[in-house]
């Protein structure tokens, strides 16, 4: 691998994550479309110079992940580094402005080089970043754009995993997720041009007094120029305004942002110098709130019983690259089946899926790629993997590391995705390993830093393993609510068990309900694998009727606990995994076939969650 470390910056100035826009200063162009590419197992590109173009390509389309084009097997599992290369034009009249190019993600780190000088690098792979790319770029000419990329796993990144070396003498990635390791540019890369003072970042927060809102703002911007700020309601009429980079927005018989019934504002942010405009951004912004309160979810103080699916950013042939034909089938049917929410398992999506969420009234929490974190011969169930050692996960000589990966995705997600009314909940790990000592010490840094960057407080959670119970897990104590990862009646106690998982089952919950406190609780995670091809009366496990009756286990029980504020199943469609006996040829947990048709189980939610009233249990 070559060398990807953080690049001091040039220019010290705080990276914008604003999603790009054109507006009467601003201006961006898409560099999607069909790259070159080309892979490099010896790791000798940036000797040979590749920055400046590569010398041996096939073409890749961007954004995709490269995976799953290929036909044979070394390229699909390619594990190390491999590059992309585009062309693009500069016009004349942007010299003068500031130009980035905004990467939506690259999967896992990334070195940018633009016609042969390295502009920046960057580590996390489900994360935007920028490539300053001012001083380099021919102006009225074209310019030669190529991104070193690598996609090992180790266990100080997010997500954790391995890398070793196969007998052949390749490389290939063990992830102790449960989720296909995808890469390549999975996200929109746009060239954005922005005037040398611009606005940078705000931050919206709100609160309610009976029929009005108050829409309080910060702005950050590169200069001193003073700040206006607009709001506009959907017919385009102007509610309110102020003056100042920090201020407050009143807005009189506010229309809510709420659940199935969205309504987004229009936020209209100006760098003012006298008459001119020196800069505009605008975004939709949804007026809501949202708490945790005497073990119920209050969004604008009603109450909220959460229901829906963890999902994966998966489909054929893309991988994990953005999709928004994909995207919108999978709100077409969140929408048809009555959920309300969904958790961005196990790593933050694109702005556009939160953009969508923001148009259609669901709920998100929002999770950071904290996944793997477990030392275990379950390291993810495949058998090649985990080295069966019983070390805390905390407690290693890469934990420090990690904690400083972890903080920077952590503030990453929360500069992106903070003003978005979808977004309710921060999740900040999966399935740690948290039982051992040094589980509270890290746990309390990343906690309190999340409430740190988040103006607007929103309730923390992390996923809690199986195994891991109000008397054996640290971690949880650090939770604003309770979230937990439980197949009774699929890894325990399948099959002709299934009245003793109930039972088991109900005896964990008891023993949460005495710790819960004032946290709700909700489950992120509940479900069996179904071949939608299999049928069979009496069911079996893997059957759809197994499916059916594993379900309406879980939901009775559910449904007999009042704190139970939630209810995401496992997985909304079927997805792509690692190989391995435990796996046919993916995890076959979803709701929806991986081509978004429903299975049988599909049926049982919609009754269900159509029956339940919004504030079930409220
Ligand atoms: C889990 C993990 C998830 C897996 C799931 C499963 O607990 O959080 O990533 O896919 O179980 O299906 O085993």
């Amino acid at each position: 691998m070559q060398k990807f470390h953080a690049k001091a910056r040039k220019k010290m100035m705080k990276t914008s994550l604003l999603y790009p826009v054109n507006s009467t200063s601003r201006r961006f162009s898409s560099l999607d479309g069909m790259w070159r590419f080309q892979f490099d197992p010896e790791s000798a590109g940036v000797a040979a110079n590749w920055a400046g173009g590569l010398p041996d390509s096939v073409t890749m389309p961007v954004p995709a992940s490269f995976c799953d084009f290929f036909t044979d097997k070394d390229s699909r599992e390619y594990t190390g580094d491999f590059w992309y290369e585009t062309d693009f034009f500069v016009p004349g009249e942007w010299q003068g402005c500031e130009l980035n190019i905004r990467f939506g993600s690259v999967t896992h780190r990334a070195r940018v080089f633009v016609n042969g000088t390295e502009v920046v690098s960057h580590e996390g792979g489900f994360l935007p970043f920028l490539a300053p790319v001012t001083d380099v770029v021919n102006y009225n000419g074209m310019n030669k754009l190529v991104v070193l990329a690598n996609n090992e796993l180790n266990e100080y990144m997010l997500p954790a995993g391995t890398t070793g070396v196969l007998s052949n003498g390749k490389k290939m990635s063990a992830p102790y997720f449960d989720f296909y390791n995808y890469a390549g540019i999975h996200r929109p890369v746009k060239l954005v041009v922005t005037p040398k003072e611009s606005i940078v970042d705000y931050t919206v927060s709100y609160r309610l007094d009976g029929a009005d809102a108050f829409v309080d703002y910060t702005v950050e911007t590169s200069g001193s120029s003073p700040v206006a700020v607009e709001l506009y309601d959907a017919e385009g009429a102007k509610v309110a305004e102020s003056a100042g980079a920090a201020g407050t927005l009143t807005v009189k018989d506010a229309h809510l942002w709420n659940v199935h019934a969205s309504y987004l504002y229009k936020i209209v942010i100006r760098i003012v110098d006298g008459d001119k405009v020196v800069d505009e951004y605008y975004e939709k912004i949804g007026i809501r709130t949202f708490e945790v309160k005497n073990q119920r979810f209050l969004l604008n103080g009603k109450s909220v019983y959460l229901r829906g699916f963890g999902k994966h950013e998966d489909a054929d042939i893309r991988g994990r690259g953005l999709d928004l034909a994909t995207v919108k089938r999978d709100f077409e049917c969140m929408k048809w089946i009555g959920a309300n929410c969904f958790r961005t398992s196990h790593y933050p999506y694109a702005d556009e899926v939160y953009q969508m969420a923001d148009e259609e009234g669901f709920l998100i929490i929002d999770e950071v790629p904290a996944v793997g974190f477990m030392e275990s011969t379950m390291n993810f169930l495949a058998a090649n993997q985990g080295n069966g050692k019983k070390v805390g996960w905390f407690e290693k000589e890469t934990t420090p590391q990690l904690l400083v990966n972890h903080k920077q995705a952590l503030r990453e997600m929360i500069t992106r995705d903070k003003n978005h009314a979808c977004v309710v909940a921060w999740s900040i790990l999966n399935e740690p390993q948290c039982t051992s000592e040094g589980t509270e010490a890290y746990f309390k840094e990343v906690f309190d830093y999340a409430h740190e960057l988040d103006v607007q407080k929103r309730p923390r959670t992390y996923a809690i393993v199986m195994m891991s119970l109000p008397n054996t897990s640290k971690g949880w104590q650090f939770s604003d609510f309770l979230s937990l990862n439980r197949y009774y009646g699929w890894y325990v106690m399948g099959g002709y068990q299934m009245c003793d998982a109930e039972v088991g089952f109900r005896k964990e919950l008891d023993g949460w309900q005495a710790i819960a406190g004032d946290r709700p609780l909700i489950f992120t995670e509940y479900g069996a694998d179904t071949l939608p091809s299999e049928h069979k009366l009496p069911s079996v496990m893997w059957s759809q009727e197994y499916q059916d009756e594993y379900l309406e286990m879980n939901h009775r029980v559910f449904d007999s606990y009042d704190f139970i504020q939630g209810e995401l199943v496992w997985n909304f469609a079927d997805f792509q995994t690692t190989e391995g006996i435990m796996r046919a040829n993916g995890n076959k947990k979803g709701v929806f076939t991986r081509q978004r048709q429903p299975k049988d189980a599909a049926f049982v939610f919609k009754a269900r969650w159509e029956s339940l009233p919004l504030d079930y249990k409220g």
